[in-house]
């Protein structure tokens, strides 16, 4: 007989109140009926269609955590369950979600003033705005401190100049969130909302990605673009300003990468129960069992360690390092998981039909954006030894 609950094996869904269980629910069927289904098209064609952001909107997964401005106010592990939702799909459109989500209207929401927070959020909660945030840059990756851009002080505003690379939904964005070095202030790390259109002001695409082919990528050119002062982040100064957002974000991904790879694990399991070799179902081998039993261990585990940072998050005492290692931890165990999955499904594991290649790949991107995991395993030896190892 089969265990009725072999897919949630430590009861995480006993662990959730009636409201998560709702929304998280609500997410898997909004997901699987309207991502799901063409998934295999965006990731051939290297496309995102822009009206997925309204449909995200409609449903109220848009700055889901913000309790004003037309947001649902839903705590953080409601939002961890829906970025698994929507990850289970692919990890191009969890990535769309997040950055409007955790790196544009999180820091509009935070350090915003009035007025800005008026005039953006409820079209970034509708979808009908599509945001970016800009950080990296050619030659400033995981050492965003020795960015290039730079805002030059002038009459009624700044003038902003430099380049950000590789940046999620660029192409497409009303609203660009973008960090440069203030030159007025002693080149403090500042905040500022650029608008499409701003003279000076581009989004060329990447093209040629073979991983998160679902999501759009692109740099953000500044030449000489004007910013009036009424643009800035007033209060917040430092890499605190993004690294913020990034917190928020990379504990969203944290359950995302897992909502990948429990599709991946699904699949195999599924794959070796059909699949007969020798006679017999592939699932019936002691090596298929024993790499079926490894990711429900990983994922089960990492399930938990997310459950847990999203609760002492939700009580307001947590702290940075712990979403570092769940961060690390289950995008690195995903990444296994899904390779471990193409394997188990042979050459049928390579055709995109089976799904589990695209996940293996578009993890490849998870493991590395918001920080790598060589660099969340800097930030965990720092914080217990006290010795930085970046340089
Ligand atoms: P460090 O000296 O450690 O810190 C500088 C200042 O920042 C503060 N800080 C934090 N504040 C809040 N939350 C955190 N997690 C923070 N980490 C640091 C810190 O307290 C300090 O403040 P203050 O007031 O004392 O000045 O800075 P460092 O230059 O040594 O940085 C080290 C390191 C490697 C940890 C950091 O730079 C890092 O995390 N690098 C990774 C870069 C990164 O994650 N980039 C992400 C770009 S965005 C992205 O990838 C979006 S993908 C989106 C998608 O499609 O889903
Ligand atoms: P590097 O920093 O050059 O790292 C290269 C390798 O060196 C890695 O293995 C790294 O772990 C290792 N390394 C680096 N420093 C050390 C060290 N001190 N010790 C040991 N090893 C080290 N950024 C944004 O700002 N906004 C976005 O929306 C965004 N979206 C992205 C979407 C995609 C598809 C991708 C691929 C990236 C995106 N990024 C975005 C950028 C992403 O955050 C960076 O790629 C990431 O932070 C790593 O920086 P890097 O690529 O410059 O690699």
């Amino acid at each position: 007989a089969i265990l009725a609950n072999w897919d949630d094996i430590l009861l995480l869904n006993d662990q959730l109140n009636e409201d998560e269980r709702m929304i998280r629910a609500m997410a898997h069927d909004f997901c699987q009926q309207e991502l799901m289904p063409g998934i295999l098209q965006a990731n051939r064609q290297e496309h995102f269609d822009p009206a997925i952001m309204r449909k995200f909107g409609e449903v109220g997964l848009l700055g889901a955590t913000i309790k004003e401005y037309g947001c649902s106010g839903v705590n953080y592990v409601s939002y961890g369950l829906v970025a698994r939702e929507v990850e289970r799909v692919d990890s191009g459109y969890r990535s769309a979600m997040s950055v409007q989500s955790s790196l544009v209207m999180h820091p509009i929401y935070t350090f915003g003033s009035t007025a800005q927070k008026e005039k953006y959020l409820p079209k970034l909660a509708t979808g009908e705005w599509i945001g970016c945030f800009g950080l990296t840059e050619p030659d400033s990756g995981s050492d965003p401190a020795s960015m290039k851009t730079r805002a030059k002080k002038v009459e009624g505003g700044y003038r902003l100049t430099g380049s950000k690379m590789w940046i999620t939904n660029s192409p497409i964005a009303d609203v660009f969130v973008v960090w440069a070095k203030n030159e007025a202030e002693d080149n403090a790390i500042c905040g500022f909302v650029l608008e499409k259109g701003m003279a000076g002001l581009s989004a060329p695409k990447i093209e040629g990605k073979l991983s998160l082919r679902s999501s759009i990528t692109g740099e953000i050119v500044m030449d000489n673009v004007f910013v009036p002062e009424e643009n800035m982040f007033p209060d917040v100064r430092g890499l605190k300003g993004p690294f913020s957002c990034l917190n928020m974000a990379r504990y969203g991904i944290s359950w995302g990468a897992l909502g990948a790879a429990e599709f991946c694990w699904h699949a195999a399991r599924q794959y070796g129960l059909d699949r007969k070799q020798f006679n017999r179902p592939l699932a019936q081998t002691q090596l298929y069992q024993t790499k079926l039993a490894n990711m429900q261990t990983e994922i089960t585990l990492g399930l938990q360690g997310s459950l847990r940072v999203g609760r002492i998050i939700d009580s307001g005492s947590w702290d940075p390092t712990m979403i570092s290692l769940v961060k690390r931890n289950n995008c690195g165990k995903s990444l296994d998981i899904a390779r471990m999955a193409r394997d188990m499904h042979g050459g049928n594991g390579i055709a995109d039909e089976f799904h589990v290649i695209r996940h293996m790949i578009n993890l490849e991107t998870v493991n590395t954006y918001e920080g790598t995991y060589d660099v969340h395993g800097l930030i965990l030896g720092r914080a217990q030894t006290g010795l930085q190892a970046f340089f």
